[in-house]
């Protein structure tokens, strides 16, 4: 029996409540049963989830415009009035339709994390994972999105920032979010994670303070998408336990150069469950393989104004561009008895499990390779729950995590103004639902039949629940035994430990990068109490050191000594550090900025070009105005940017190609040297071969010897340099290389902005 017999009246005397009964109805378990409402049974391939979309998609090309009932409209421009000059008459249905659309567009925008941008495509697990203790991955988990390589689960993968609204500019200082919807065989599962692997507080019930605190301040709305005023260094202030947290944010992890070279977390433990009911803990990994990059701060801010889509632009051009950025999914598994081990509870949010005491093991990818056709529909209305979950995985006790699994049900209510959030297309399951709800504000599906409870004899008792066999979700039986209780409990009382250990673990341009950051975003807090607990009380209780020399830029006393509670360790772990880990050594997807005017060297651009492109690098001309610049030999290129339009603080590295003609002019243009000079104090790669060293001459890089003729092509802090430009490919290669370090951080952060 499939359970579209069930509405069969003919049957209604063979009632079966005996779940067993159904154990040959395999249709319930694997979800190959008939169609039933608009959820279309679907065998999980990449596919499925765009042919689902399909159906609904509109497409206007060649079509009349209606009215959204379908009528015809013969004039959208002109209101329907009481003689040419007098007022709009009431009976004018179409300006009614138009203006009530427009008027209810816009939904509330996410209470956090309302700017973001995303994008579909698809898991698959890796064949036999590598897992150590474990001969199989089910062993470990009966998730079939984790363990079967045959299945490509769709997914949807919206990325954010935390603070700013809506229109706020994306390269702000701040976490990003990751959050990926799966499309399981087995219904949705949403795993709702940050690039910053800890969080800010332990218990949910604080998470309405901290964002009161970080947001704008309530009396004059200010500032916008920023951590960096009183009201949020006050709470930080006050907070020990957010100290973790504070080091991530303060570093190169809340700059990332792009949402696709971020590494994502799980952040929580979770649990992965199989057929047995024996359950190991899990943090989740996501690596992306274009490499953990970062921008630099003085660049973040020039970028919010040039561009402030950065990171959203950046993600939907690459994909139509056809690349396909990627992210290895990793999990560190420990069991009950390990965590015990730990000097740190691993229900805590604001602790790592460093991966110095467990390996990040790869047990799959995901690809995202499709930008959502419409950015409100797909984009705006993606809606995420933590408490979406498979068989296989299931929640730990962390009371952050716990809080969330109410948090995200309850905010979609306000965004969407009812329950039936789940039945839009992009967060409709791809697994078969059905079950007792037909109500509710726009319910899409048409149930039918007479009967929506349970039991019921009228329906067959139909829809069944199902046995764990048949695919039922059972939670992990932990066994509980408590007090009812509210408090923090002791195990997650150490503060600075691994804030410590974030310190040690960073390259000495990183920890500059963290002290600035904080001369930043103390520098703008008007109380001196506040600035002084910062210091004394959090700082110097994670490194002296460090202390010191924030209180040095923030018109604080420096303390004299450590605080009582800085850790007595030297503890590092290289995970830690963007530039220890890099996990990327391509130069795929770089954008690299060629400044041509005319009478360029052609020879030269071309193999420089030729050998960018052959690395996957785009590469873009940029001239003083748009057209076509024409070479010493008569060749031409066409400018992609202007000065006007662009700037180099939207590029990876920068170009100068030799021509004496394109070198006079370009050394007469203060916007080219002003795009070389940025690109060296943003510590990008440079190329200069032949006449156009003489531009790098004119700006004067600090530290940087101009090569010349009989040097042959020299490397230095990333300026490559061929002042015979007769070496032509030893150089591009050179470059190629320059630009895979990403950023030469050996360069003095002062020396050019003195
Ligand atoms: Fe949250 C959105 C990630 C703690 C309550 N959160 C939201 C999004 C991400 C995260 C990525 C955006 C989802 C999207 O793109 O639509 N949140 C996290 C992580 C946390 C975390 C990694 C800690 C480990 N969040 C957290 C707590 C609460 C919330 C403790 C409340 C108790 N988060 C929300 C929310 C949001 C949200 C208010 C706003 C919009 C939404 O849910 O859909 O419910």
């Amino acid at each position: 029996m499939t359970p579209d017999d069930s509405t069969d009246r003919s049957d209604e005397e063979d009632v079966q409540t005996d779940h067993e009964s159904h154990d040959d109805d395999r249709a319930r378990a694997d979800g190959s049963g008939s169609e039933s409402g608009t959820s279309d049974a679907h065998d999980g391939d990449e596919e499925s989830k765009r042919e689902q979309l399909d159906e609904v998609r509109e497409n206007p090309e060649g079509e009349y415009l209606t009215t959204d009932h379908g009528v015809r409209v013969s004039d959208t421009d002109n209101s329907l009035k009481a003689g040419e000059r007098g007022p709009t008459i009431m009976e004018d249905f179409h300006f009614r339709e138009k203006m009530t659309q427009f008027d209810h567009e816009s939904i509330p925008e996410r209470v956090v994390h309302a700017r973001g941008t995303g994008a579909h495509g698809y898991f698959e697990p890796y064949e036999d994972p590598d897992l150590e203790g474990f001969d199989d991955i089910s062993e470990l988990t009966k998730a079939s999105v984790l363990t079967d390589p045959d299945q490509k689960t769709p997914v949807f993968t919206r990325f954010s920032t935390v603070v700013g609204s809506r229109g706020s500019a994306d390269t702000v200082r701040d976490v990003r979010g990751f959050a990926t919807k799966f499309y399981t065989e087995e219904g949705n599962w949403d795993l709702v994670g940050n690039n910053i692997p800890v969080f800010f507080i332990q218990d949910a019930m604080e998470f309405p303070d901290l964002v009161h605190a970080i947001k704008p301040e309530p009396d004059d709305g200010t500032p916008q998408a920023s951590a960096a005023h009183d009201t949020f260094w006050d709470f930080a202030s006050l907070k020990p336990e957010i100290t973790h947290m504070i080091m991530w944010v303060l570093s190169g992890r809340a700059l990332p150069r792009a949402y696709r070279m971020m590494q994502g977390f799980g952040v929580h433990t979770f649990r992965l469950v199989n057929d047995e009911g024996d359950a190991h803990f899990v943090k989740f990994h996501w690596t992306p393989t274009y490499g953990t990059q970062q921008l630099v701060w003085d660049e973040t801010q020039k970028i919010a104004g040039k561009n402030p889509d950065f990171n959203r632009m950046d993600l939907y051009d690459v994909i139509e561009e056809g690349y396909e950025p990627e992210w290895e999914l990793g999990v560190q598994i420990f069991g009950e008895d390990e965590a015990e081990a730990f000097d740190f509870d691993v229900l805590d949010p604001t602790k790592i499990v460093p991966e110095t005491e467990v390996p990040v093991e790869p047990i799959g990818r995901m690809v995202l390779n499709e930008t959502p056709d419409n950015f409100f529909a797909e984009t705006e209305q993606v809606a995420f729950h933590p408490g979406n979950v498979v068989p296989g995985i299931d929640f730990s006790n962390d009371p952050l995590l716990q809080g969330r699994l109410f948090s995200y049900q309850d905010t979609q209510l306000n965004r969407f103004s009812g329950a039936n959030w789940d039945e839009i297309p992009i967060n409709r399951p791809l697994a078969e639902r059905h079950n007792n709800q037909r109500a509710g504000f726009m319910r899409q599906e048409i149930n039918s039949g007479k009967v929506s409870y349970k039991p019921n004899s009228i329906g067959d008792d139909d829809p069944q629940e199902a046995s764990e066999e048949e695919g039922g979700y059972e939670h992990f039986a932990e066994k509980i035994d408590g007090t009812k209780i509210r408090n923090r409990s002791e195990s997650f009382q150490t503060h600075f430990d691994q804030a410590r250990l974030f310190w040690n673990s960073m390259t000495e341009p990183e920890r500059q990068n963290i002290v600035d950051a904080a001369h930043f975003e103390l520098g703008k807090v008007d109380r001196m109490e506040i600035r002084e607990r910062m210091v004394y009380d959090m700082f110097n209780n994670v490194d002296h050191e460090f202390a010191k020399r924030v209180a040095e830029g923030i018109g604080v006393e420096p303390p004299e000594s450590p605080g009582d509670e800085m850790p007595d360790h030297d503890a590092e772990d290289p995970a830690l550090s963007i530039n220890e880990r890099r996990d990327a050594d391509s130069i795929e997807t770089r954008k690299i900025a060629v400044l041509v005017d005319d009478g360029y060297d052609s020879d030269q651009l071309e193999t420089v070009r030729s050998t960018l492109q052959d690395e996957d690098a785009r590469v873009k001309i940029v001239s003083k105005v748009l057209g076509d610049k024409t070479a010493e030999n008569g060749d031409e290129v066409e400018a992609d940017k202007s000065h006007v339009t662009t700037q180099s603080v939207l590029f990876d590295a920068v170009y100068v190609p030799g021509g004496e003609e394109n070198v006079d002019a370009l050394l007469e243009q203060g916007d080219a040297k002003q795009f070389v000079a940025e690109a060296f104090k943003h510590k990008k790669a440079i190329a200069a071969a032949g006449e156009a060293t003489k531009v790098l001459e004119a700006v004067e890089l600090p530290g940087i010897d101009v090569a010349g003729d009989g040097d042959g092509v020299v490397s230095e802090h990333g300026v490559v340099m061929d002042g015979d430009g007769d070496d032509l490919e030893a150089f591009a290669e050179s470059f190629v290389d320059a630009i895979a370090e990403h950023r030469h951080w050996e360069r003095d952060p002062k020396e050019l902005s003195a």
